[in-house]
């Protein structure tokens, strides 16, 4: 593809043109108007079948994106001084090839970590470093994902090993469990859906949440637990349903097993004792446990407020027995499994089974990391552990990282301890549009062209019952010296010599001649040529992607994943049109990918298919997991931790309309309002002398930080919040530093963390706060 096709192509004309918002999951289709190289105009899409021309303020932010001063244009190598020169892309192919290729030889691919493969907006490019991943042996990865929702992968797995969405738009009751969807999102048109909810005297919203958030603030039961103590408020919820024989009998009776278990557990419960250690009226946790129970269809959904925070398995252990208990699943209304067009998490899942030093092993399991031993879930090692997992002379530590489309050194546990392990590694490479505080540690740093440039999607589709799908196809030129992913990926493999013309040759004429042949070819070749299945992405662009519409090459992935999607889920597939033989069902669901730039309608499930997605026997749901009722058992000696050094709580990472994790690094897109304050209650200020914008030291057991405060009674008493995704190290064209906010995870512990999942516990970070200009 060159400059002259994408004029022809007719991208840069004054027409708007179908994209998305690439800042949180919803991927909220989008309208745009592009001039210059720059996105001018946008509003929402109406004909999107997901979003409906819903978007949020913070759409109209594409442009700092896109034009990012520190966005990078030619592969970078550092220098023993750690400053960087620009080498051309051949040389940087090849000897991240040859350094990856001799790590592998020297300590098996198992040393090797893949971390990220997509953020927001973007998961077309983790489809190809499937390949990458494979070639290299690559045994283990991580990304966000595993800081926060692998403790509710594992308890899913446990429980019914389908992962589940709440239907909110039919719901009677919603509950929102440390959520913050006003703000945060997290299903789609929210905002619209809680106004609808707010406004229903037949409906009621619950909230969870220490803070009187924007949520709560609409919500007909706020439960203001203490902060960290979420595990009393659930249990006494989940007791008050079995005391008050509230449960739904029949139901349990004939879909699940273990609640025996659970009955007996819950029978033990001190409720008035429960509701005093999470501070929520007993008379007001009473009657939102009745509400529940009452509903004709309750929703309910968790996010960081427990995923990161004390108890984090536990609490989606718990979480989901208040809904099971009520018989709120399978049904309008309440949590379904959705069917979704590729699994995140098992699209993670590491495929080969031997060592890949080329001696011959013993098979193996990777299901623990290989030196703190810490379970793999959802095919992720915790993030928490990767320093450990680095900074060791254990001989089986990791020497080497592959990071691609993600900032672990800004958005993992303790950045110093990141910074420190990347610089031990033998060999890192970052693949990212921008010059972010990762790329700044590795050794190796490669261009990608923006999410504008190149065609992208997510896989974040979770809409229940009916799926829906969008390829956006970029509308902006290449920037010079970037590349797409899927063309990084192919180079390597050719430069590891795993793939060349002889693997390509015969599908790529294949390939003119239509899909179903295309079909019929790869369907032959791939058996008689063991490459061409092992790194099918990778073929799959090279071969199918010349063959496709201009500029859509980084597209091709998509037709491996409609084939496998139409034979996995026959059902689904063909309540959307897409039924029929095989081949020739996912060849239409190509096409319809292809050719609808708002997006597609992939598949259509019926509520009963949400007990075929069990996976346990007979499609029944296990209420009964041991490790959760033996931590359950032990918790009321162990009441969140106190220390008199550090007497506040700061949850370090809210939501606000300023924060984009970060997607978004030029802090001037913050026009409004005060930046980066750290909220705090008006009784603590003036317990520390300050007022409205004074400056506070915060120190915690990690580091210290510094910022202006913001009062509100928001916030319970010795409760403190910082917004997530600030205090980057943005430069400006000129090269000066633009440094704004916190930088939070400075502040965080690696050890802070779920026993079980690994997950970091950011929401209850124990802190010492001080004033910092004298009074
Ligand atoms: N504007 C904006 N939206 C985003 C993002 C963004 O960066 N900016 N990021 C996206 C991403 S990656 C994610 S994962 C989601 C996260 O979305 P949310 O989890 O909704 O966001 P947070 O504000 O981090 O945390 C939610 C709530 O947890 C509460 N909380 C703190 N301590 C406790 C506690 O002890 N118990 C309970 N029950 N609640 C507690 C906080 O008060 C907060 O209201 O947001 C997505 N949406
Ligand atoms: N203390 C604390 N830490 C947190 C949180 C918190 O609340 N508190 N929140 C956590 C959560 S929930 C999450 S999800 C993580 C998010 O943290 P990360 O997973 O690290 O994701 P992002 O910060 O969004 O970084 C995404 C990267 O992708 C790059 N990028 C954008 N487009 C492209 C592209 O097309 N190609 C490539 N190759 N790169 C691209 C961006 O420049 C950016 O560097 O942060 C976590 N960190
Ligand atoms: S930030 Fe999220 S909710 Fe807002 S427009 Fe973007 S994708 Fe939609
Ligand atoms: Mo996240």
């Amino acid at each position: 593809m060159n400059e002259e096709e994408h004029i022809m192509d007719g991208k840069e004309t004054n027409s708007w043109k179908k994209t998305a918002c690439i800042i949180c999951s919803l991927n909220c289709g989008l309208d745009i108007k592009t001039e210059d190289g720059r996105i001018t105009k946008i509003k929402g899409d109406k004909s999107n079948p997901i979003s409906q021309g819903y978007m949020c303020e913070k759409s109209q932010r594409m442009d700092f994106y896109q034009n990012g001063a520190d966005r990078i244009d030619s592969p970078k190598r550092r220098r023993p001084d750690g400053s960087y020169e620009n080498i051309d892309w051949e040389t940087a192919i090849r000897e991240i090839a040859e350094k990856f290729t001799a790590i592998k030889k020297k300590y098996g691919g198992e040393s090797i970590l893949y971390y990220g493969g997509g953020s927001q907006g973007n998961h077309l490019g983790g489809t190809y470093a499937d390949s990458t991943i494979k070639a290299l042996g690559i045994q283990y990865r991580s990304n966000a994902l595993a800081q926060e929702k692998t403790g509710e992968g594992w308890v899913q797995g446990k429980m019914t090993g389908a992962p589940v969405h709440g239907d909110f738009e039919h719901c009677e009751v919603a509950v929102f469990l440390g959520k913050n969807p006003w703000q945060s999102h997290g299903f789609a048109r929210t905002r619209v859906i809680l106004r609808e909810i707010q406004n229903d005297p037949k409906r009621a919203m619950i909230v969870i949440d220490p803070r009187r958030t924007e949520t709560a603030e609409m919500a007909d039961y706020h439960l203001a637990v203490k902060p960290g103590t979420d595990a009393w408020c659930l249990t006494a919820l989940s007791a008050i349903l079995v005391q008050e024989h509230l449960v739904a009998s029949a139901w349990l009776a004939e879909h699940t097993t273990g609640y025996d278990v659970v009955e007996a557990a819950m029978k033990k419960i001190d409720i008035p004792h429960y509701a005093a250690v999470c501070g929520v009226d007993e008379t007001l946790l009473r009657s939102a446990a009745r509400r529940i129970a009452s509903a004709k269809s309750v929703s309910m959904i968790e996010d960081l407020g427990v995923q990161m925070n004390l108890h984090s398995t536990l609490n989606s252990y718990l979480n989901r027995l208040v809904w099971l208990l009520t018989g709120n699943y399978a049904k309008a209304g309440a949590n379904n499994a959705f069917v979704p067009l590729l699994n995140l998490s098992n699209s993670s899942r590491s495929a080969s089974k031997k060592s890949s030093s080329g001696k011959p092993a013993a098979p193996r399991k990777w299901t623990h990391s290989p030196v703190t031993n810490s379970k793999v879930i959802m095919g992720l090692i915790p993030c928490n552990v990767i320093p450990d997992e680095i900074l060791t002379q254990n001989p089986k530590r990791f020497r080497a990282m592959f990071i691609e489309s993600a900032n672990p050194v800004h958005s993992l546990a303790d950045s110093q301890r990141m910074r420190q392990s990347l610089r031990a590694l033998e060999c890192s490479v970052v693949i990212d549009v921008a010059m972010t505080e990762t790329a700044r540690q590795a050794d190796y740093v490669l261009p990608a062209s923006s999410q504008f440039e190149k065609a992208e999607a997510t896989f974040f589709n979770l809409e229940f019952p009916r799926n829906g799908f969008q390829l956006r196809h970029p509308h902006l030129s290449l920037r010079p010296g970037t590349l797409p992913e899927a063309e990084i990926h192919a180079r390597l493999l050719e430069a590891m010599g795993e793939l060349d013309e002889s693997n390509y040759r015969f599908l790529r004429s294949a390939a003119r001649g239509g899909l179903t042949t295309y079909g019929l070819a790869f369907a032959w070749k791939s058996t008689r040529d063991k490459k061409v299945a092992r790194y099918a992405p990778v073929v799959l662009y090279r071969t199918l992607g010349p063959s496709l519409p201009v500029n859509l090459a980084p597209a091709a992935s998509l037709w491996g994943i409609s084939q496998l999607y139409v034979r996995a889920q026959p059902a689904a597939a063909k309540g959307a049109g897409f039924g029929g033989p095989k081949l020739l069902g996912g060849n239409r669901l190509f096409d319809a990918i292809l050719n609808s730039p708002s997006g597609v309608i992939f598949g259509v499930s019926q509520y009963s298919d949400s007990w075929d997605a069990v996976k346990l026997p007979d499609h029944k749901i296990n209420l009964n997991i041991k490790e959760m009722l033996d931590e359950l058992a032990t918790i009321d000696g162990k009441l969140p931790p106190h220390r008199p050094e550090y007497p506040f709580i700061l949850s370090a990472g809210e939501r606000r309309p300023d924060t984009s994790n970060t997607s978004i690094r030029n802090p001037e897109w913050m026009k409004k309002g005060g930046f980066g304050t750290l909220r705090i209650h008006p009784k603590d200020a003036e317990a520390l002398g300050c007022s409205e914008g004074d400056w506070i030291q915060l120190r915690t057991q990690r580091g210290a930080a510094q910022a202006p405060i913001e009062l509100t009674d928001e916030l319970q008493p010795g409760h403190v919040s910082l917004p997530n995704g600030h205090g980057l190290d943005y430069h400006q064209a000129d090269g000066s530093l633009d440094r704004r906010g916190v930088s939070l995870n400075e502040l965080t512990n690696t050890e802070d963390r779920d026993p079980f999942a690994g997950t970091p516990w950011h929401k209850y970070v124990p802190v010492h706060l001080e004033r910092l200009t004298p009074a």
